[in-house]
């Protein structure tokens, strides 16, 4: 057994269609911790470093406009993103998350219950979930700030920053 950390996101047709009840408490089932989360606004970037590896894919740019929310609107154009802490977290989480292909997925996991393909032929899936700890590792990194999540998971180090503007409450 170890303890692993993995990265969920709510997809934004799992925002849009509410789904995010439901799959937390799907999730909760694991009795694994959340240690991270928050809403996200997915720009261009950040949706082409998610899914870096699969940019040769001759549908890298309809799941790059997916992830953003594109299709959706101004109101649903967003993702929920979780960091989940547990042991042997990334099997047992990509077990009730189901299968990529939601039209395979078991019908009780979570794409097999609420995905679907649309006649784009885009797999809306509903949610993400980290594939191994590898990937998990550079997934956290990518979406959250080492202070935005309440434990110490990986290595960090202090830098001073000269003449940041940064937003604050005003
Ligand atoms: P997973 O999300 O199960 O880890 P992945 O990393 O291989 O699967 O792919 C990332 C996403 O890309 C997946 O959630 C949905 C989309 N995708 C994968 N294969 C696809 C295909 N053959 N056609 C359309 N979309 C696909
Ligand atoms: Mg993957």
């Amino acid at each position: 057994m170890s303890i692993e950390q993995l990265l969920i996101l709510v997809k934004p047709d799992g925002v849009k269609k509410s789904l995010t009840g439901n799959i937390l408490t799907k999730l909760s089932e694991t009795r694994m911790l959340i240690i991270g989360a928050k809403t996200v606004k997915v720009n261009k970037e950040l949706a082409e470093r998610h899914y870096c590896q699969l940019k040769d894919k001759s549908f890298f740019g309809e799941l790059v406009d997916y992830i953003q929310g594109k299709i959706y609107g101004e109101s649903w154009n967003r993702v929920l993103a979780f960091v989940y802490q547990g042991n042997n977290a990334i099997a047992r989480m990509r077990k009730i998350v189901g299968t990529t292909n939601p039209e395979e997925a078991d019908p009780m996991s979570i794409r097999g219950a609420y995905g679907r393909i649309t006649t784009k032929g885009v797999y809306e899936n509903v949610v993400h979930c980290s594939s191994d700890s590898f990937e998990a590792e550079r997934e956290i990194k990518l979406w959250f700030k080492p202070d935005e999540i309440v434990k110490h998971i990986y290595p960090t180090k202090e830098i001073v920053l000269e003449k940041e503007v940064k937003e604050v409450w005003a």
